[in-house]
């Protein structure tokens, strides 16, 4: 098996403020938060935004600029800048950094869907800011728009255009047919670095099953040409990373995804999930990807490349 690429999703924007004192929103809290990511074995580190003093997501490249040289700085991490954003966002928004700065990867959405964050408000009953009640009880009607024009545009703009390479988010069996659908038109090129996202309200649920069928039609559409990442959403994060590492797959965890270490207990960071992972997977006998064999062998365009 190859080497395995651990990302640490450091942010996103899914979460809010009051769900967790460690969620990182500052652009020096995010910076930290990411270093330490890379110190403990992450490759890539995959990032958002925030608003500094709401913890709102952000779609602006100055807020993307409180931590991305700062990275850049202090570790070799491949950098991945969502174009995902946040669900509430136009697309022309969530492409405002990923333009200007021009990472080497960015995440790349693979259809339209549900994105229901709703009970994840059930939990909370003091909230730090006016914002996040409604932002969460307001996704019960919450399209993510992500259209095969909105794709074909990404595509262009940010791999044409740009030279990044993209994290594939495929939520379900029919996005991995949707990105068949761009190899077909020749939009895309080989290694594709597909992840598979589970357990969000309007995606696959986090079942052993679906992960095994993910596999399958990802092998029967996409041959040799093809890595595999696995994400799932709070509590199956770990166990279904740790199928994925069985599989050959390569593993993403990080406070985007899922706020806690073990069950009941908040993650103090995200460097925390990174080392748990990355423990689990050398017990299996797989070794971790350093960033440098991540660009190899993902045929990234170089961090000097990137306008940050
Ligand atoms: N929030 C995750 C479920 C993106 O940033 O483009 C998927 C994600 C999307 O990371
Ligand atoms: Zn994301």
């Amino acid at each position: 098996m190859s080497k395995i690429i651990i990302t640490c999703a450091v942010t996103g924007s899914i979460h809010t403020p009051s769900m967790s004192d460690h969620l990182p929103v500052t652009g020096e809290e995010i910076a930290t938060h990411s270093i330490e990511a890379a110190e403990a074995g992450a490759a890539i580190i995959h990032l958002h935004a925030r608003d500094p003093k709401s913890g709102r997501p952000s779609s602006l490249a100055e807020d993307f600029m409180a931590f991305l040289p700062t990275i850049n700085a202090k570790s070799e991490a491949v950098i991945n800048i969502s174009t995902g954003g946040s669900a509430l966002m136009p697309l022309e928004e969530r492409l405002a950094a990923p333009f200007i700065v021009e990472p080497e990867m960015c995440s790349l959405n693979m259809g339209t869907m549900n994105f229901a964050l709703y009970p994840l408000a059930e939990r909370i009953t003091d909230w730090k800011h006016n914002w996040e009640k409604p932002f969460l009880d307001n996704s019960d009607d919450l399209v993510f728009k992500n259209t095969p024009r909105d794709i074909a545009y990404v595509l262009d703009q940010m791999g044409q255009q740009r030279g990044a390479r993209f994290e594939f988010e495929c939520y379900d069996v029919g996005h991995l047919y949707m990105l068949r659908h761009f190899v077909d038109r020749r939009l895309v090129q080989k290694p594709l670095f597909i992840q598979f996202v589970f357990g969000v309200l309007g995606g696959i649920g986090a079942d052993p099953e679906n992960l095994i069928h993910m596999k399958r039609i990802a092998d029967k559409l996409f041959g040799d040409d093809f890595e595999f990442s696995v994400l799932a959403a709070g509590r199956h994060q770990i166990p279904l990373a740790t199928m994925a590492a069985t599989m050959g797959g390569h593993v993403r965890v990080g406070l985007e995804d899922n706020l806690y270490i073990d069950r009941g207990q908040l993650a103090k960071s995200n460097a925390e999930q990174v080392a748990k992972i990355r423990k689990i997977v050398e017990e299996l006998g797989r070794t971790v990807a350093t960033p440098a064999e991540a660009r190899e062998m993902l045929s990234l365009k170089g961090a000097e490349n990137t306008k940050f």
